[in-house]
């Protein structure tokens, strides 16, 4: 802790914090029930992972929380705010290796300190509700949810490709591939086919996509990306024949298209690496079974597969254009997914930027299929095969069908109105609704999760666990090495009966992803010690009023949420369809970064605060040493607060350096929530200083005595009383108004430091100007306390009161009498330029002002000779006389 050098200053956050902190632990402040007549607001930030320690992301997230569940509590609300640990995860197995722990022991080990990381952070969470995922109490309800859905169907095995580390034996994740090598053991990866457990989200992909439009409290970034993934395509799946070198029929191939408009530009199809087509093919072609079995290394995500170079190669089967009835190659090219429509494409290079570079790299003809209606110049009009053009990509363009026989002319959906019908007519295609989204895969082979309830039998295949056999219990006293999972290596675990025929059986030994956690952590929280997953008091809490948490959950994570709620709707477990109202995504922490070059070009990171730096005077940051030495170290840009850059500030050095208030208000101040953070220490002074001089204020003036209730004469102040109390009604306002509908926290604190700089010009000792700073003290101790809520609660005592929950008393209302101008000053200008300023009262009508202000003396001076075509008057602020 520093030593405070203001002698003005009485303020120590370290006992102001444990003193509110006590009081609201001893009177359990933050525990609720169903039973408050009020509105409820649930107000959830996302689980943490515990890593270890706080850092200053999660800071922000649950000050964010804190502040709107404090200020809904004050506005009249039952406020639930829970926390909880995100506790199963990969993080916990690695620390385990390196730090020969048991995973469990490291997580539990962590969560305590977290857990007291958050309590000094003062958050007015009901942590009677504290839960944390890896418990079974917890995942017995998971478990059982998945068995159910088993029987419904919902559940299901099948075959998927992992990535396969052949050295550490072990299924790795996709951040756990580097450049196609594993990350411990730098192994070129496989890619396996395993059978693994899979959650029918796909039956719910059009609601998940309808459902986003009833969602107008979520950002629409968010939005658009859930959108994209869900990925909605209408197109046509058309069969194309398929001949092989000898001319014989072999099975058609079926492809599907968005573009059927270019079907007469079909040069090739091509087909993915896993179609059943190209293994048929490879059987005599030796050449294109090394090519495919190449394509089975490398990445499996789809990303990679979408920018990694282009490469395929000819089956020697032919396909039938069903149009034409001329017979085009059938290529394996990689870029086409086997999990995608029917893992086949009929490849149109004119107009499919993809087949153009495929065409152009191995030869293959393009034909223009499409043209612009609407051509405007000679260029527009010629067609050049070496040239990508995406006329289709521009919306506003016309474009219609040429080279396309009977077609020719057609624009896009007249087009594709009339193949699906000839095709449709013809059985050999129909129209098809396509979502990218997939079955979400829960199976992961990793020691570190829950497990996943099935027994396997040589007679009855996959068995659900029986209900009143769960929890199958994980267990936590383990040795764990990395290679190989401690459930495979157990046979003691692993070896069980058989629920239907007694005999011998197998448990699972993967687990679920952790994601499967995280989806319905939220209605726990509602029903604590409930015997189902949520009991009706889910009914009562949700959906959520308001979810807050990092843009980087804007895809999974959020969609896992929003359908795992539709899950337990059609359980019959709550009866809402969506599970939170309103989503904030906070903006990243970012920090300075510092470094030395080492010889080799490579750099070490050093850590800001252990760096000096020297500013000019707009605070730009001109040099930089390090403490140790007093050298130079050299300035990188600014980023986001990482191990890899170490440029992490640690909350727990602030917080004890500067007190937890001084953090809150930093996070608050710095920037509005959805946007990025940068932390500074001079920044975090300057608040420092702030509560120094608010605390400091508010003892001066309680020195001076207690100013006795009801002390307030409004109907005998003077004009500055009065303009002051004017200043502490609009700060209400304006607060009020920046908390709840505009989440802009950090004007808020910038209108209370307005009115603390109006308080300290305040300088009248009489008994009505003491009572109006009382007002202003007592309006801004209250205003800040959402954000500052240790201090608030000292100084309400200091302001004369009992000591209470700050947070139930009535957050501030706006006295409108007090807005009330008296009198208005008015600028007075001529042709736009001010000339003067005139005093009128507030219900002048419009033509006395109009004269007042062209009698105003320097106007006139200005008007003389001219002749007024105009006067503008823009109500309580400018007179404009417009004249010539
Ligand atoms: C011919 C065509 C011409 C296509 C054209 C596009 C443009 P979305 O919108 O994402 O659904 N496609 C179909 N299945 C595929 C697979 N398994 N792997 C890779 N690509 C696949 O995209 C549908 C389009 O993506 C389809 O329409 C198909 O190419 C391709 F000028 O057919 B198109
Ligand atoms: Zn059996």
């Amino acid at each position: 802790m520093s030593v405070v050098h203001e002698n003005t200053s009485s303020y120590d956050p370290r006992s102001v914090e444990s003193a509110a902190q006590t009081f609201w632990e001893a009177s359990a402040a933050f525990e609720v029930d169903e039973a408050a007549d009020k509105p409820k607001y649930y107000c959830l930030s996302m689980l943490p992972y515990p890593s270890g320690a706080l850092h200053m992301g999660h800071v922000r997230n649950y000050t964010i929380g804190d502040v709107i569940s404090r200020y809904k509590r004050m506005t009249g609300h039952n406020v639930l705010q829970p926390m909880g640990w995100d506790a199963f995860g990969l993080p916990a197995e690695n620390a385990a290796i390196k730090n020969r722990t048991a995973p469990a022991k490291w997580t539990y080990a962590n969560i305590d300190h977290m857990r007291s990381q958050l309590k000094l952070l003062g958050y007015a969470i009901d942590w009677s509700r504290e839960f944390a995922t890896c418990s079974p109490d917890y995942y017995v309800h998971e478990q059982r949810m998945f068995v159910r859905l088993m029987r419904k169907g919902l559940a299901y095995r099948k075959n998927s490709v992992v990535n396969w580390d052949p050295v550490d034996q072990t299924v790795l994740a996709n951040e756990q591939v580097i450049d196609g090598r594993g990350w411990r053991s730098g192994a070129l990866v496989e890619k396996r086919e395993i059978p693994q457990w899979f959650l029918r989200i796909t039956d719910y992909a059009q609601e998940l996509l309808d459902g986003l439009d009833e969602l107008p409290g979520w950002p629409d970034s968010v939005k658009t990306m859930q959108r994209n993934w869900i990925g909605r395509s209408e197109g046509l799946e058309i069969q194309f024949e398929v001949l092989d070198a000898t001319g014989a029929a072999l099975e058609p191939i079926r492809v599907f298209t968005t573009r059927p408009d270019t079907l007469m530009g079909v040069t090739f199809v091509s087909i993915a690496g896993e179609h059943p087509l190209a293994a048929r093919a490879a059987a005599g072609n030796p050449a294109l079974a090394a090519f495919l079995d190449e394509l089975k290394h490398g990445s499996v995500s789809e990303v990679d597969l979408e920018t990694q170079e282009k490469r395929g190669m000819d089956t020697g089967l032919r396909a039938v254009h069903p149009v034409t009835g001329e017979q085009v190659p059938v290529w394996v090219a990689n870029f086409v997914l086997m999990g995608y429509g029917t893992g086949a494409v009929m490849a149109v290079p004119g107009h499919d930027q993809r087949d153009f570079e495929f065409a152009n790299k191995y030869a293959l003809p393009l034909v223009q299929v499409i043209g612009l209606k609407d051509a405007k110049s000679e260029d527009e009009r010629t067609w050049d095969s070496t040239t990508w053009r995406d006329w289709y990509g521009d919306k506003s363009r016309d474009l219609e069908l040429v080279n396309s026989g009977e077609f020719d002319g057609l624009d896009h959906r007249g087009a594709f109105e009339a193949l699906a019908e000839r095709f449709e007519r013809q059985g050999r295609g129909q129209r098809r609704v396509n979502y990218r989204l997939r079955d979400w895969g829960v199976s992961r082979q990793r020691y570190w999760g829950c497990p996943i309830p099935v027994i396997y039998c040589q007679a009855c295949g996959a068995v659900p666990v029986p209900e009143d056999q769960l929890p199958v219990v994980l267990p936590e006293n383990v040795a764990f090495s990395g290679t190989g999972s401690p459930l495979k290596n157990d046979p003691e675990w692993r070896k069980t009966t058989c629920p239907d025929c007694g005999g011998a059986a197998d448990r699972e030994t993967d687990t679920f992803d952790t994601f499967m956690e995280s989806s319905w952590y939220y209605a726990r929280y509602t029903s604590p010690g409930a015997r189902e997953m949520v009991d009706k008091r889910g009914n009562y809490w949700l959906p959520v009023d308001q979810y807050i948490g990092g843009i980087e959950h804007a895809i999974l994570h959020l969609m896992y949420f929003r359908f795992y709620h539709k899950l337990l709707r059609d359980a019959r477990l709550v009866d809402s369809d969506e599970p939170a109202t309103n989503l904030l995504t906070q903006g990243m922490v970012i920090a300075e970064t510092y470094y030395r070059a080492n010889a080799d070009g490579s750099k070490d990171w050093i850590n800001p605060a252990d760096v000096d730096v020297v500013r000019d005077d707009k605070g730009r940051i001109t040099g930089a040493t390090l403490r140790a030495d007093g050298q130079p170290v050299s300035i990188g840009p600014v980023e986001k607060m990482s191990k890899s850059k170490n440029n992490g500030v640690d909350p727990q050095a602030m917080v004890d350096k500067y007190g937890a208030d001084t953090v809150r208000l930093f996070s608050m101040f710095a920037a509005p929530p959805e946007q990025s953070l940068e932390w500074n220490e001079a920044g975090v002074d300057g608040m420092a200083r702030f509560l120094r001089r608010l605390w400091a204020q508010v003892q001066k003036h309680a020195a001076d005595g207690a100013v006795p209730a009801p002390a307030l004469d409004v109907a005998a102040l003077d004009a500055g009383q009065k303009a002051l109390r004017r200043k502490i009604h609009e700060t209400i306002g304006k607060v009020g108004d920046d908390y709840d509908r505009r989440h802009a926290f950090n004007t808020a604190i910038a209108a209370v430091m307005e009115l603390m700089n109006a308080v300290s010009k305040f300088d009248d000792a009489s008994a009505q100007g003491r009572a109006v700073r009382q007002e202003a003290l007592e309006a801004a101790v209250l205003l800040l306390n959402p954000i500052t809520p240790h201090s608030s609660h000292a100084l309400w005592q200091v302001l004369g009161h009992a000591q209470a929950l700050v947070d139930d008393l009535p957050f501030p209302r706006v006295d409108q009498a007090a807005l009330v101008r008296d009198a208005l000053t008015l600028a007075v200008q001529v042709n736009g330029k001010l000339r003067g300023t005139i005093e009128v009262a507030a219900d002048t009508p419009r033509d006395q002002v109009e004269a007042l202000a062209r009698a105003e003396p320097n106007a006139a001076k200005y008007l003389e000779g001219l002749a007024v075509r105009k006067v503008i008057v823009v109500p309580g602020k400018i007179v404009n006389i417009v004249a010539g």
